[in-house]
């Protein structure tokens, strides 16, 4: 078999996502996601300019001698960019393979270790009492855990809260310009136990709660509000620190029992070796897209597991469902799965991309259908074009930059 065609498709059903899709002249296909959000296009370029002319006439069931020649071929390695081009070559190969074998992806990496992916779902509110109404919705929803964020008193735009303008109506977190979310960790700290608190009075002992600190605070911060929050039993403290310093989680490691989760703008196992070898970390975040796609993430999960450190993968709605499908496959087979975050899709994107995976009071499944199970409706991606689409930028009350 050989591959005879490969398109990238940038379609905007409500956001951006960049899909790659391989065609072989046995007239099967594969498709990978690519979508880098708020920098989709460079990736694009990556894809169309520089590494669709070398997939021509290659024999798709190579899988890891294509990755290994992507990756070292380049001489200039790694990078979100990279690695999101390489993901989306990666996980159209698998999807090939297993068709070709009539098989579910999930059956050619092991079989079901389990027999449901079990998610977490996010519950957002500008004030305590809004966000009490979001996790009851969430837990209406089925989702057996749920990520806590709150707007902090004070601040106008908090991440993942959604702010309102004069109007009333919710502000859209992506913009053609990037929004300006503002921020003040001594504010923050102040508040988040009792945020938690409240949730904890309100839905007892047992709800697995999350918290997501978006890369803002300096190791010692992170280390204060880890043992703040001790009290309320965290399934995980994410991203607390800014992900490029590994150095820095010792320091929080060595002052809190709450569990810690890192990794979703991570792209290569270099970027976790110290925190997997220290276990300096509970739970590791890439997703597929952003990590090379299913051939690495799955080597990471191994290496993980000597360490007692569980997976985790990235599932915000920017993360495609061709990558959605390729995450749920690799959690239904890896032993050590830990949880899979999952928001859903708008209904037009699940109209773009039909797929057999199926989210059910909580849990995902990945479906029997041959290869990852998604197509894509190329018309109906075509009707919705890319649209110029930035993510926040964070500033303290004195206009500093802040992380994000
Ligand atoms: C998460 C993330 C996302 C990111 C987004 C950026 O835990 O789901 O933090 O919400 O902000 O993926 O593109
Ligand atoms: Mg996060």
């Amino acid at each position: 078999m050989k591959i005879v065609d490969a398109k990238v498709l940038v379609t905007s059903p409500g956001r951006n996502f960049v899909t790659l899709k391989l065609t072989t002249d046995e007239g099967l296909t594969g498709l990978g996601d690519a979508t880098l959000n708020g920098r989709e296009l460079a990736v694009v370029s990556y894809l169309q300019d520089h590494v669709v002319p070398l997939l021509m006439g290659l024999d798709p069931h190579r899988v890891e001698d294509t990755w290994q020649s992507l990756y070292r071929g380049a001489y200039w390695r790694r990078g979100p960019v990279t690695m999101a081009a390489i993901a989306a070559v990666d996980v159209a190969l698998w999807d090939i393979k297993a068709k070709a074998a009539g098989l579910p992806l999930y059956q050619l990496l092991g079989g079901a270790s389990r027999d449901r992916v079990g998610t977490y779902g996010h519950a957002n509110g500008r004030d305590i009492p809004e966000l009490l109404d979001s996790v009851r919705a969430r837990l209406a929803e089925g989702y057996p855990a749920v990520r806590v964020q709150s707007g902090i008193p004070g601040l106008k735009a908090v991440y993942g809260v959604s702010s309102t303008d004069a109007s009333g109506s919710p502000v859209l977190h992506q913009q053609a310009r990037p929004l300006v979310e503002d921020w003040d960790t001594d504010a923050y700290l102040r508040h988040m136990p009792d945020v938690l608190e409240a949730v904890r009075a309100e839905f007892g002992p047992e709800l697995p709660l999350l918290h997501d600190a978006h890369h803002r605070l300096t190791p010692v911060q992170a280390a204060r509000l880890g043992k703040d929050l001790e009290p309320y039993r965290l399934f995980w403290l994410e991203d607390c620190t800014p992900a490029e310093n590994q150095e820095a989680l010792r320091l929080v490691r060595r002052h809190t029992t709450t569990p810690l989760a890192i990794g979703e703008v991570f792209n290569t196992v270099y970027d976790y070796q110290a925190l997997i070898t220290e276990q300096l970390i509970d739970y590791v975040r890439s997703a597929v897209t952003h990590f090379g796609g299913v051939t690495p993430l799955r080597k990471l999960f191994d290496f993980a597991a000597q360490y007692q450190i569980k997976s985790a993968i990235h599932g915000p709605e920017d993360i495609s469902p061709v990558g959605m499908a390729a995450a749920v496959h690799l959690d239904l087979a890896v032993h050590n799965f830990g949880v899979q975050e999952y928001s859903g899709h708008t209904a037009l994107t699940e109209e773009v991309f039909p797929h057999a995976y199926t989210f059910a009071n909580g849990y995902l499944h990945p479906g029997e259908a041959p290869g990852i199970g998604v197509e894509l409706n190329e018309e109906l991606a075509a009707a919705h074009p890319y649209e110029a689409a930035y993510l926040p930028v964070n500033r303290l009350q004195d206009g500093t930059v802040h992380d994000w």
